[in-house]
């Protein structure tokens, strides 16, 4: 044993483990007053300063976390006992520090001081083993009327703070904070509990990755299937309506076509039908692009050439038989027509019975050619409007083709590339995971060497503190001191 008390406590703890040298703090020859808010911490301070100016006093701010004072001065208000925020304050100063003393102040305007000083010990006792044997004053320190009333601790104070025995309990204390605070960390990192949010984050993540892939996989696969068949439905029913207009559009203008203009009539039917099929063909690539792009896919080509469909020439010069046919019906019907004419001159005037027959022959004649071409134009319109009619159909059948072979087409590639996107993706994915796969891993290795680290080093680490808390709290034969350690050691 030696005679310095600091060393007699940094015994204690190297018996057991030597390798425990220091407490980590830094103790220093100054007494902390603390309390809450306007419980008279600063009058106090005044008039300890005024009273004992050999020692030093200072307020919590003025000190470090890892300065120890050699005494702590702990003030409440007379006015209401302590509260649960006063105690985590009391907790907090004497972190380092053995000797606290409990101060009640402003006891010259609160009458029932005593009892609230009472209340206090007893709330504080119940806290901790360590507060059980703590000393309680009343204190007056800037009084209304009358002067200060602190002898009493002040005669606390300076046989305390005289006690080297005190030097050796606070050393001893922080020893023990020390102590616990490094099992606690063992502890916490044996278990992973500061791992903890990290991994549940990684394995939240792990897990979003994963079905993202399903959905986002399974989404697109139905949307494009969706997408193609619409376009399919849409494409063809628009080239039917194209090709519907265009038929009534051209059996108006046959119904109102004059001779002239019959002859000039099949190639405008040509140029309208390849203007269909460049319309449809158009449109096929516009939908099909739009398709590629909500679904975020190069849009499919546009065919280079569009095939226009076979259209036969109307069957306008076939009629050789029917014009000689027609001829023989006009020339009876215009002859019949010249002698009713020339009957009528005779009975109306007999003398002019050859100039009769001259406007009879005439009459018959010019009505003979205006029946023969009107029937002859009607026959071509007739055979021009079915002309049409076969003309769109061949025209509806083509541009349907145009659009199934199209859509077909865009449904091979944009699947073959959407195919290919998923794959990309699924190797980004399986990346991640990979990613977190290994920080999960590492996190469970380190802390399983931790866990390892924490079961080497605790078992010596509960003995010094064991052995500490005995010097504390009194060896075994004193029945409330050991009781209150085996609390605590159980905890
Ligand atoms: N009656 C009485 N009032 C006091 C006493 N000590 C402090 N006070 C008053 O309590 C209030 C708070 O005091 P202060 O020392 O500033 O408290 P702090 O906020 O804890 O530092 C002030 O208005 C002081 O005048 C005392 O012993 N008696
Ligand atoms: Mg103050």
């Amino acid at each position: 044993m030696t005679d310095d008390p600091v060393a007699a406590a940094d015994a204690v703890v190297a018996a057991v483990d030597p390798g425990l040298r220091s407490p980590g703090i830094e103790s220093r020859d100054v007494v902390l007053v603390t309390g809450p808010w306007l419980a008279g911490t600063t009058s106090l301070i005044a008039a300890l300063r005024e009273r004992m100016p050999e020692h030093t006093f200072v307020e919590s701010e003025e000190l470090g976390p890892a300065d120890a004072p050699a005494a702590v001065v702990f003030v409440l208000s007379a006015i209401a006992p302590v509260t649960e925020s006063d105690c985590a304050l009391v907790d907090l100063a004497a972190n380092h520090t053995d000797l606290v003393i409990g101060a009640v102040a402003k006891i010259d305007t609160h009458r029932g001081w005593r009892d609230v000083l009472a209340a206090d010990q007893a709330i504080l006792a119940e806290r901790a083993p360590r507060y059980a044997h703590m000393p309680w004053v009343g204190v007056a320190a800037a009084p209304e009327a009358g002067k200060p009333q602190l002898d009493e601790l002040v005669e606390l104070l300076s046989a305390r703070l005289n006690d080297p025995d005190t030097k050796r309990r606070n050393r001893l204390r922080a020893w023990e904070t020390r102590l616990e605070t490094v099992m606690a960390r063992y502890r916490a990192d044996g278990s992973g509990a500061d791992r903890e949010a990290r991994v549940t984050a990684l394995r939240k993540r792990r897990d979003d990755i994963l079905r993202g892939r399903r959905l986002s996989k399974s989404e697109r696969t139905i949307a494009l299937r969706s997408q193609i068949q619409q376009a399919r439905v849409q494409l063809s029913y628009f080239a039917r309506n194209r090709c519907t207009s265009v038929r009534s559009e051209l059996q108006e203008d046959v119904s109102g076509l004059s001779r002239r203009r019959i002859g000039r009539f099949e190639k405008y039917v040509r140029s309208r039908a390849d203007e269909v099929v460049a319309e449809v063909d158009e449109g096929i690539t516009k939908h099909l692009g739009d398709v590629a792009r909500e679904l975020g896919l190069t849009a499919p080509a546009a065919t280079s050439a569009v095939q226009r469909p076979e259209i036969p020439a109307p069957p306008l010069k076939s009629r050789r038989l029917e014009t000689r046919l027609m001829m023989v019906l006009g020339a009876g019907f215009g002859l019949g027509v010249a002698l009713a004419v020339s009957r009528l001159f005779a009975g109306v005037a007999p003398g002019l019975t050859i100039a009769g027959l001259v406007a009879g022959g005439v009459v018959g004649l010019v009505l003979t050619v205006w029946v023969v071409g009107i029937r002859g134009l009607l026959h071509d319109r007739a055979v021009l409007d079915r002309w049409v009619t076969d003309v769109t159909t061949t025209l509806r059948s083509s541009t349907e083709q145009l659009v199934a072979t199209r859509v077909l087409a865009a449904e091979a590639s944009l699947t073959s590339e959407l195919a290919a996107l998923d794959e990309r993706e699924s190797a980004t994915a399986a990346e991640r995971i990979a990613e977190i796969d290994a920080e999960l891993r590492e996190h469970a290795l380190a802390t399983a060497r931790a866990a390892a680290v924490a079961e080497r080093r605790l078992p010596p680490l509960q003995q010094a503190l064991d052995a500490v808390r005995a010097e504390l709290y009194g060896p075994a034969p004193e029945p409330s001191g050991n009781g209150s350690m085996r609390a605590r050691t159980d905890a």
